[in-house]
């Protein structure tokens, strides 16, 4: 087989040419490779880091076309304190942002940026968030040193040639994205499994629409295409185009009619949104014909139509997913969808050359090796504690492998939006679920949501953190003028869709969730799509509208009234400190909170 020349240019267009000459300057790498994104330049890279020790290949009879990398341990999720979103007005990053001033911060990252790819292979990777060429998808071209970003890029975007063939089309604004491990090589030194640097740097230039990543190849920090871009980035675009840029997933619920409603679904983390996206309806709702089919597990981007209808689409083509708590039990899709073709990130190395978590079977392997590379049993767990998979581990793997993958995820103008559900994980004061009574009792709902630790690592157990939209960390200016943009939407728009709240998490007297949570959770949804499609009624209560017992469909499952009045329970003492904690986080946006926030809550508060 003949051998390509990598170094040879794939791109005629003079813009990317000239860009990458200067930072081949900047970064003074060994050599450039142009990624051509086929199966054969992916296979290669992976052979190259099996025998450079970053990779190991699983037993191909039990997992097929799969790998195993093992992080360096302090680099093993995103570091949101060395994020930054680099405006050129602190004012216009927020309170919520860490923000540098642009000049100085170009100036540190000339500093980092200079020579941090001796003796490593920088990569050009171009990318396409949504299906290349779609009216709604957006264009990177990420520069990296990490073949093992390069080879997970594959599997969570569109890569390579077509991509290219797009950007010589010269129509659309291509969004740099610079991205070092920053470990240069010294001549002849010998490379470590997980080259990194200590020094992490995460930055996003929202005016220009840049990004550039130092010091870390994990996750969000270095698929430069997800958080930063499809969020970060994308939520400055979005805000000046008219369109939505989420922290959402994407399902469609089909009822016995065969009709397909679909909804987005923003939950704060560990609230288990991707077995949401992928839920399996149980077998009476199975009978009836209801089917859940998914779009997308982390990001939507939303748009209006010419006739003013909402659309979304899911910008990714992968799954990046936490792997703890991830089995046969809690999201069966999931597991078909990383059974091959994945690449596993910080789990557990079994024996036999699988991979293991926690969570993963009832039983734990009699042995295997930690995702530090220690030997690991089940007595030394309880001994010591230790985890045989990092909490914060993942698998890779491609959408389209998931059963429940929808039919339409790929379609350029994404799927029509009914109804849009915020939740949380809240043990008290939030119900099941509840309506808001309009669009902007709905950004009301989306602007103070938010989650209870469940790690005291992370913080005061049983605090509620406020997560807005979940978009804490993601949005890439100021919050109250997000929130400002979620209310001029409605203006686009001829239909809004219906938003809703659930909190899967409420607990009850004796201390255990009430709600058996999981497929169960499709009697919800049922509900919700019900009311979206103008199906079934509602009682109105003081945070907004209620479906009573007799309205969910409770075939196949017991579950008491005694049960329900307890997590649909409106707790009006309980709500007056609800609404305090909401002004707490109004007090830090003061300055550019919209108005109607105000009167959302003045509303809020005459009612309860
Ligand atoms: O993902 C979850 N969902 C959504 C599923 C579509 N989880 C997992 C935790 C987040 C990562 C849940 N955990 C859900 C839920 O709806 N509910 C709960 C809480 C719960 C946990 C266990 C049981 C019931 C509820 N019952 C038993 O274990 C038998
Ligand atoms: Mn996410």
């Amino acid at each position: 087989m003949k051998k390509r020349n990598f170094a040879k240019p794939l791109s005629a267009n003079t813009h990317l040419l000239r860009w990458v000459e200067k930072m081949v300057a900047l970064c003074k790498p060994a050599r450039v490779h142009w990624v051509d994104g086929s199966k054969a330049e992916y296979d290669e890279l992976c052979a190259e880091m099996v025998a450079s020790g970053t990779f190991t290949k699983l037993n191909a009879k039990l997992w097929p076309g799969c790998y195993h990398a093992r992080s360096d341990a302090g680099d093993v999720a995103r570091v949101e304190d060395r994020t930054y979103i680099c405006s050129l007005s602190k004012e216009a990053a927020g309170p919520t942002n860490n923000w540098v001033n642009p000049y100085e911060m170009r100036k540190k990252l000339r500093d980092l940026f200079s020579g941090c790819m001796a003796g490593r292979t920088m990569y050009v990777l171009p990318f396409s968030m949504g299906p290349v060429g779609g009216p709604m998808s957006q264009i990177g071209v990420q520069l990296t040193d990490s073949p093992y970003v390069v080879v997970n890029m594959r599997i969570m975007a569109r890569i390579g040639l077509p991509v290219y063939a797009e950007i010589d089309k010269g129509e659309k604004r291509v969004v740099p994205c610079m991205h070092s491990v920053g470990a240069p090589l010294k001549p002849g030194a010998k490379d470590v499994p997980w080259p990194c640097n200590a020094e992490k740097y995460i930055v996003h230039f929202p005016e220009t629409r840049e990004i550039w990543s130092f010091g870390s190849g994990y996750g969000g920090n270095a698929l430069l295409g997800k958080k930063c871009f499809a969020l970060r980035i994308a939520s400055n675009l979005a805000r000046d185009e008219g369109w939505m840029a989420e922290h959402m997933l994407i399902l469609g619920v089909e009822d016995p009619h065969g009709e397909k409603t679909y909804v987005a679904a923003a939950f704060p983390s560990a609230c288990g949104k991707t077995n949401f996206a992928m839920l399996i309806p149980p077998a009476a709702f199975k009978r009836k014909g209801w089917k859940i089919w998914t779009v997308g597990d982390d990001i939507a981007w939303i748009k209006p139509d010419a006739d003013g209808r909402l659309h979304a689409m899911n910008p990714e083509a992968g799954f990046f997913g936490v792997a703890p708590g991830t089995s046969v039990k809690t999201n069966p899709n999931a597991m078909a969808a990383l059974a091959k073709n994945t690449i596993f990130t910080n789990v557990a190395l079994t024996p036999d050359g699988g991979v293991w978590w926690e969570g993963m079977t009832d039983k734990p392997p009699a042995e295997c090796t930690d995702w530090q590379g220690q030997h690991w049993t089940p007595e030394i767990a309880k001994l010591t504690g230790a985890k045989a998979a990092h909490p914060n581990s993942r698998f890779t793997a491609p959408a389209s492998q998931c059963p429940s993958i929808d039919p339409d995820w790929e379609k350029p103008e994404g799927v029509p939006l009914s109804a849009i559900i915020f939740g949380g994980r809240r043990a008290a004061t939030i119900p099941l679920i509840y309506q808001a009574f309009n669009w902007s009792a709905g950004v009301y709902m989306g602007a103070t949501m938010g989650s209870e630790m469940t790690a005291a690592a992370a913080g005061t157990l049983g605090k509620v953190r406020r997560d807005p939209f979940a978009m804490l960390p993601f949005c890439g200016y100021h919050m109250g003028d997000y929130f400002r943009h979620w209310i001029m939407m409605q203006k686009k728009l001829t239909a809004t869709p219906r938003i809703f709240h659930v909190n899967w998490f409420r607990k009850g007297a004796d201390g255990g969730f009430t709600w058996p949570g999981f497929s169960e959770n499709m009697r919800i949804l049922k509900w919700i799509v019900d009311r979206a499609r103008g199906r079934t009624l509602a009682q109105e209560t003081p945070i907004g509208w209620m479906p009573s017992y007799e309205d969910i469909d409770w075939t196949g499952l017991d579950f008491d009234r005694a049960k329900w009045d307890g997590i649909m329970a409106f707790d009006r003492a309980a709500w007056r400190s609800e609404v305090i904690g909401h002004e707490e986080l109004f007090i830090d946006l003061h300055d550019r909170l919209p108005k109607e926030m105000i009167y959302e809550r003045e509303l809020l508060i005459c009612r309860i």
